[in-house]
């Protein structure tokens, strides 16, 4: 009696063991990629004849046309320039290398890490005029967004090109008491609004195991990014509905928002596999009823 359970066991286990090698090898630890953005030149009239300025063409690998910058101010000529700048970054060249992102201390983008892919950096001035619109310009940015299996970036798991993310940009007036949020304090913090559904998770599979890529905003120093809860500095705000995201920055200072990526896995299950497995149990069930 304990001879046949000890084979049966020892069978089970071999059967088991061939099956998990069947399923595939092991998921990816570390992914690779690339970012490739730049603005679209919001049309003139979007500031009430203020002068929009064109920045530097965005670096190749970048949506054709775009800019990696351009600045803007109002109709007063004595009003200075605001300028708001977008920067790709690869997985090399991510301020997230070695930094405290990189939780492992690698050096690479490792599964499960968020790192920054892109960061938009906007010096905020006074803008001198009339009235202006809300919002005073609405553009997109483009981005080209890659992500590889291997460092030499041969192997491409995931490839989201000429993807849009809609910005509205608000001056605020500068006149204390300010009519709106102002909660970095000054004078009164200008605020541009996204949607959220820009950042929808992708997700691609390899190998028998299925990725998904998160997307989050973070704000830098002096920057506040709030996702239309409601909470923390966010609270009173009641512009801030669901589904959207708003960006204060404070007049006079530079704000910076990173775009970070983060990746998580799962093993995909195999019909063969699990065909195997149940053929399995029921052959397990059978011995069983037999031997009692
Ligand atoms: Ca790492
Ligand atoms: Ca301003
Ligand atoms: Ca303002």
């Amino acid at each position: 009696m304990r001879m046949t359970q000890k084979r049966l066991v020892i069978s089970s286990a071999i059967g088991l063991a061939a099956i998990s090698l069947d399923v595939s090898a092991a998921p990816l630890e570390t992914l690779y990629f690339t970012q490739d953005v730049g603005w679209v030149l919001p049309g003139a009239t979007t500031t009430a004849g203020g002068p929009i300025v064109a920045g530097p063409a965005a670096p190749a690998g970048a949506p054709a046309g775009t800019f990696s910058s351009f600045s803007w101010a109002g109709t007063d000529p004595d009003s200075d320039f605001s300028s708001i700048e977008i920067a790709g970054y690869t997985d090399t060249t991510s301020p997230s290398a070695g930094g405290a992102q990189d939780l492992n201390n690698d050096g690479l983008w490792t599964v499960g890490e968020s790192w920054t892919i892109s960061s938009l950096m906007e010096d905020n001035h006074v803008i001198e005029g009339p009235p202006f619109p809300d919002p005073l310009w609405v553009t997109n940015a483009l981005s080209n967004f890659r992500v590889f299996a291997d460092p030499g970036r041969t192997i491409e798991l995931l490839a989201d090109l000429g993807h849009a993310t809609r910005i509205e940009f608000f001056e605020t007036p500068n006149t204390a008491p300010c009519e709106t949020p102002s909660p970095l304090g000054s004078t009164c913090d200008d605020v541009y609004t996204g949607f959220m559904i820009d950042f929808t998770p992708l997700e691609f599979d390899f190998e028998g195991f299925h990725y998904t890529v998160n997307f989050d905003l973070q704000g830098g120093p002096g920057t506040l990014v709030c996702r239309g809860d409601g909470a923390g500095l966010c609270a009173g705000d009641a512009d801030a509905e669901e589904g959207t995201f708003r960006v204060y920055t404070p007049e006079g200072e530079m704000s910076v928002v990173d775009v970070l990526a983060s990746v998580t896995v799962q093993q995909i299950p195999e019909p063969g596999s699990l065909a195997l497995c149940g053929l399995a149990l029921v052959g397990l069930g059978a011995v069983g009823r037999r031997r009692s």
